[in-house]
């Protein structure tokens, strides 16, 4: 007798199992295997029993990481299957609005370096701790920056990795203004720290940026390589709520919190945008991933405002600003993009200011629409910054007894938009991490070099006028000296017609 129906009667099922699970899983499981609708976006809820969710993180396995302000970090499968067990539970003060905050996966995490990086109130003070993970769990391995006071409000506590392999923080006033413009205060700062300084402990973080409120939100727009930070306006108590802001960073710059406020914000740097009615921004990501036409806009995540407002961009500048999900899940706190080019957003509406419904908190997915957005003119705008090629991690430098560093020269080389014309005035911005020594300008012709301007600068960033001599596209490049510390490297540089 041929047993073969009967194995086949048993075994279709079984197979036909085994493709409805791969069919679930194919959409999560690889960019550009979404199921992407023309000319809509699809909105999901895909995880519910969350309390607080604060952060998101994707490892490279497809896992979500989410932080939960009561000390937890959770496990979220692709599909949005929530782990009963939390990979780990972080000791915080959950006052107000500290807890456990941002989260952000180390970029060689996959190759040695399995580590996640929170920020976390223990105490009285916000911290930037380091914690290994094994399989589906973590432990603690040290804090990376420590000493930043916090109170019962504006902890802000985003923290990502840049396009520079450096860790950025976003840290708020806490409550006491003043201290967003007070250089030796690491409160109300967009903080830095050095590739590899992270898997140290005790970092002195530098600071990139000042005059900030509570920047809740930080994102690197792809192509170009820009910072945006979110900013909470004034909510009451420390004036006339409204005036929420999205700003472009640039190294050094200041911000003017608590100064000014508004669209006109001299001297100081104006906002990139703003909302004059409270959205209260939190997160933001931007859409890096080919395949929609949402590609290389940005999602805003709001919590007052119950909203997600999704931001177009032309180069640096905001040309469109848009309201989804107005209303329909309350408050929202953190967006990430999925491996798989979907967004996650999390709800907050167990924070003690929101209308919980039993679901809550929850994570929506939202397939963005088919498309081919706009990735390619993004980093092709005149005056897009040129990144500095990464320093060596100090981790990884050969131990040696410390003395002053010779002066290390070096170049940043980058090539000035055709919009940069022969013979009209252009500026050449070149940004340090410290003050350099020695700096000269030069540009390429005929196959030399010439030095064009030279500078002994007092400053971190340096400004150069000139006039190109030659037509079409501008080879430049900023020759530079350090004055013997080995961080006074060039981080960016950007030439724009003045
Ligand atoms: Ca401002």
């Amino acid at each position: 007798m041929p047993p073969l129906p009967l194995l086949r009667a048993h075994l279709l099922p079984i197979a036909l199992g085994v493709a409805a699970v791969a069919a679930l899983l194919v959409p999560a499981s690889g960019a550009g295997a979404l199921a992407r609708a023309e000319g809509a976006h699809q909105v999901g809820v895909i995880t519910t029993g969350l309390v607080v969710p604060w952060d998101i993180a994707f490892l490279p396995d497809g896992r979500a990481l989410v932080t939960e302000r009561g000390g937890a970090v959770r496990i979220v499968s692709p599909a949005g299957a929530l782990s009963a067990t939390p990979a780990a539970r972080v000791s915080v003060t959950e006052n107000g609005e500290g807890g456990l905050l941002g989260i952000a996966i180390d970029p060689a995490f996959a190759s040695g370096a399995p580590y996640v990086y929170l920020t976390a109130t223990p105490g009285s003070e916000m911290q930037v701790q380091r914690w290994r993970f094994a399989g589906s769990t973590m432990t603690f391995d040290g804090v990376v920056v420590d000493g930043i006071p916090m109170g019962t409000i504006h902890s802000s506590g985003r923290v990502r990795f840049g396009p520079d392999g450096a860790l950025y923080v976003g840290t708020g006033d806490a409550g006491v203004p003043a201290r967003a413009q007070d250089p030796t205060s690491r409160n109300g700062k967009v903080l830095r720290v050095p590739p590899g300084a992270f898997r140290g402990g005790g970092v002195a973080p530098e600071v990139v940026a000042t005059g900030l409120r509570h920047p809740q939100g930080i994102a690197w727009q792809p192509g170009s390589g820009r910072l945006y930070a979110t900013e909470h306006g004034p909510s009451g108590f420390d004036g006339v709520s409204g005036d929420d802001e999205l700003n472009l960073i640039v190294p050094g710059g200041n911000y003017g919190w608590p100064h000014r406020r508004g669209w006109d914000q001299s001297p100081y740097h104006s906002p990139a945008h703003l909302w004059p009615t409270t959205i209260a921004p939190s997160g933001i990501a931007f859409l890096a991933l080919p395949g929609s036409a949402w590609s290389g806009k940005a999602l805003v995540a709001g919590l007052k405002g119950k909203v997600l407002r999704l931001l177009s961009f032309d180069g640096a500048r905001v040309v469109a600003d848009e309201a989804l999900l107005l209303n329909q899940y309350g408050r929202l706190r953190a967006v990430a993009e999925a491996p798989d080019g979907a967004v996650w957003v999390t709800t907050s509406n167990r924070d003690g200011r929101g209308t919980p419904v039993s679901a809550d908190d929850r994570i929506i997915r939202i397939v963005p629409p088919a498309g081919e957005g706009d990735l390619a003119a993004l980093g092709a705008e005149p005056g897009a910054w040129a990144e500095a090629p990464a320093a060596v991690p100090p981790a990884e430098r050969p131990a040696t007894p410390r003395r002053a560093a010779p002066a290390a020269p070096g170049l940043l080389t980058l090539t000035a938009p055709a919009s940069v014309r022969a013979g009209a005035r252009a500026r050449v911005v070149a940004v340090f991490s410290g003050t350099p020594g020695r700096v000269a300008l030069q540009a390429r012709r005929a196959g030399r070099w010439h030095t064009l301007r030279l500078a002994t600068p007092s400053r971190a960033v340096v400004r150069f006028a000139f006039r190109p001599r030659t037509p079409g596209a501008q080879v430049m490049r900023v020759r530079y000296r350090s004055a013997g510390r080995s961080l006074d490297r060039p981080l960016r540089m950007r030439v724009r017609p003045a």
